[in-house]
């Protein structure tokens, strides 16, 4: 247990990153990866990763009903978060699998904390309380706002609730992200996820493979 009261996994990676940032694609790639090395991996998301918590997805992201309070928001990431961290993380780390989420509680500083501007200090409680746990290694894929929703936009389904939200929401999302993973260097790695698909997966790749030689 750390001096945060969070346990840290080493096998629980984490991606994050801003929308368009290719964390599906590096995702396959590390997967690929730890498949190749002959380990059990498990692949999840949040908000999701269970039944209930892709449920509460929906209901997060479906611009069609009335838009949730900030704090409706973050109750229902933790929520999810949750389920998720009980029902899918914790039994995969405890038969030795490794474990890639694409994303995990650092989105919820950035969006919810950063994007919407709830206390920090909260999060952080709810961190402790409801999740418990943080992940050894974090990747997190930098992009700025404008090309990742370039690439995003080029998508084939219509934009969800969030992905609707201006600019400057994902300015300061981006801007706390790379705030934590200056203070946290042991846990973040900063990838440049401008460049292509296939040197930005090659680097990660690269990351995790010295990650698990240290
Ligand atoms: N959210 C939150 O607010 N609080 C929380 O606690 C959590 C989440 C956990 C859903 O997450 C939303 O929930 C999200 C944050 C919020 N809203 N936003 N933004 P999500 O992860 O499902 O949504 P997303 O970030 O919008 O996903 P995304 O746009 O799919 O991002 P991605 O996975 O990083 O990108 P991708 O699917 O790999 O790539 C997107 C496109 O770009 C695709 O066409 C690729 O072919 C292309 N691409 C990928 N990499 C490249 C490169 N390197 N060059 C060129 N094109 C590329």
């Amino acid at each position: 247990m750390s001096t945060t009261g969070l346990q840290s996994f080493a096998r629980l990676l984490t991606l994050e990153g801003g929308e368009g940032a290719g964390k599906s694609t590096v995702l396959e790639a590390l997967r690929r990866e730890l498949d190749a090395q002959g380990h059990e991996v498990v692949c999840t998301r949040e908000p999701g990763g269970t039944p209930l918590a892709e449920m509460i997805r929906t209901l997060l992201l479906d611009p069609g009903h009335e838009p949730p309070s900030p704090e409706t928001e973050l109750l229902l990431m933790f929520a999810s978060r949750a389920q998720h961290v009980r029902d899918t993380v914790l039994p995969a780390l405890a038969r030795g699998a490794w474990v890639i989420s694409d994303r995990f509680t650092d989105s919820s500083y950035a969006y919810q904390g950063g994007g919407r501007g709830l206390d920090e200090a909260w999060i952080a409680d709810l961190e402790r309380r409801v999740v418990g746990i943080r992940p050894g290694m974090t990747l997190l894929l930098d992009v700025p706002v404008a090309q990742g929703r370039a690439r995003a936009g080029g998508r084939e389904q219509a934009a969800d609730r969030i992905e609707r939200e201006r600019d400057e929401f994902f300015e300061r999302a981006r801007a706390v992200f790379l705030a934590r993973a200056a203070a946290e260097p042991d846990r973040f790695r900063v990838v440049d996820a401008t460049r292509d698909a296939t040197a930005v997966a090659a680097e990660a790749c690269a990351l995790l493979r010295d990650y698990q030689a240290q």
